[in-house]
């Protein structure tokens, strides 16, 4: 292991991680991986983890070198996550390099997952192949983020977002439900959907806005769970939720059980869930510091019959989260927030 990189050794990684990126959205509950065979300088191939059951990234570079007529034999593998050595849905990636005759593995994180960690690199190094680790490890880990905190925690990184109006309130009760923000910040929340496994609310939301909690306004692999919390069985039954075909998880639990209600959706391969609201249940995730990230949506509508969300820095704070940057989505200015590293 060495930590002295080269630019070169920066260019491919950032290659591997940007090839990882294809897999976005359809390789849940495993990470995004990607990788670049590298020889005399130049890549001859690149792989990523594409979708779930899918060769593993290192299997689809070699792949990708053979079919390009390269042969993978003294090149570096540039990976961003440790290559595994487990027969899962596919063979052992180790053997795979090995056979392809790869000369070195550049490596940017460790792999967690209890049945690879650092086994993969044990094996490459018994094989006379040396391994270097730590290249872009942070940048690895923001791309993995959601599985990293699966594995280390076993429950799902909670991602909060609430829309605001220029008052902080988050419902006009004059009208009849209705969105207040533009289309464009819209498609945002809806690409947003797509990177979670799983979208929660709590039944409040559920009777006064009817929503479909779906992936509609841009392209989706695959739907996110829709979790709806209601200790009392109070949904409506003629709710859309329950009757457009998608699967929908109603919890009973009250919410003192939410740490074992988060166990129950990481038994269920969920790593990341997005929060919807409203304040009610917001407040709840906020007061048991569960939150690790929140997109406060500031919208300039201005509401009749404002319903207050009750929340600002001080109360973000309190739940161990500080503003992170500012965004812009559609018309709305967003302020994203994250849990403090020494609070997580
Ligand atoms: C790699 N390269 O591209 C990925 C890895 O059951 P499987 O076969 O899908 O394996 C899943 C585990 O393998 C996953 O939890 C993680 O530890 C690792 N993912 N490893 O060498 C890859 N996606
Ligand atoms: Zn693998």
């Amino acid at each position: 292991m060495s930590a002295d990189w080269s630019e070169n050794d920066r260019v491919f990684m950032e290659h591997a991680l940007l090839v990882a990126e294809r897999g976005r959205g359809k390789v849940s509950p495993n990470p995004l991986v990607g990788c670049v065979l590298v020889k005399d300088g130049v890549v001859i191939a690149e792989g990523w983890h594409d979708h779930l059951g899918g060769l593993h990234a290192e299997q689809m570079a070699i792949h990708d070198a053979e079919e390009k007529g390269h042969s993978p034999n003294g090149s570096t593998a540039y990976v961003t996550l440790e290559p595994c050595n487990h027969f899962g849905r596919t063979p052992p990636c180790t053997e795979a390099l090995m056979w392809a005759g790869v000369s070195e593995v550049v490596i940017a994180h460790h792999d967690p997952n209890p049945t690879v960690r650092g086994n993969g690199c044990r094996v490459l190094e018994e094989a006379g192949i040396p391994t270097r680790v730590g290249l872009m490890e942070s940048d690895a880990h923001e791309q993995m983020r959601a599985f990293m905190h699966w594995c280390e925690h076993r429950r799902p990184l909670i991602t909060v977002k609430l829309a605001l109006d220029a008052n902080g309130s988050v419902d006009d009760r004059s009208e009849a439900a209705q969105r207040f923000t533009s289309r464009g910040c819209l498609e945002k929340v809806h690409e947003l959907r797509r990177d979670c496994d799983a979208v929660l609310v709590g039944v409040e939301t559920v009777n006064r806005d009817d929503p479909q909690l779906t992936v509609r306004l841009v392209p989706a692999p695959r739907q996110p769970l829709r979790v709806v919390i209601d200790p009392q069985q109070r949904i409506h039954p003629q709710s859309t939720l329950l009757h457009d075909g998608g699967e929908t998880l109603l919890m009973q639990e009250d919410f003192t059980s939410l740490p074992s209600l988060l166990h129950q959706l990481a038994d269920r391969d969920i790593q990341r869930v997005l929060v919807e609201g409203g304040p009610a249940t917001v407040h709840r995730f906020l007061e048991a510091g569960l939150v690790d990230e929140v997109f406060l949506v500031h919208s300039a509508a201005v509401h009749q019959s404002p319903v207050p969300s009750n929340l600002d820095d001080k109360v973000l704070a309190k739940a161990g989260l500080s503003i992170h940057e500012e965004l812009v989505w559609g018309e709305e200015r967003v302020e994203h927030y994250l849990k403090n590293v020494n609070a997580a």
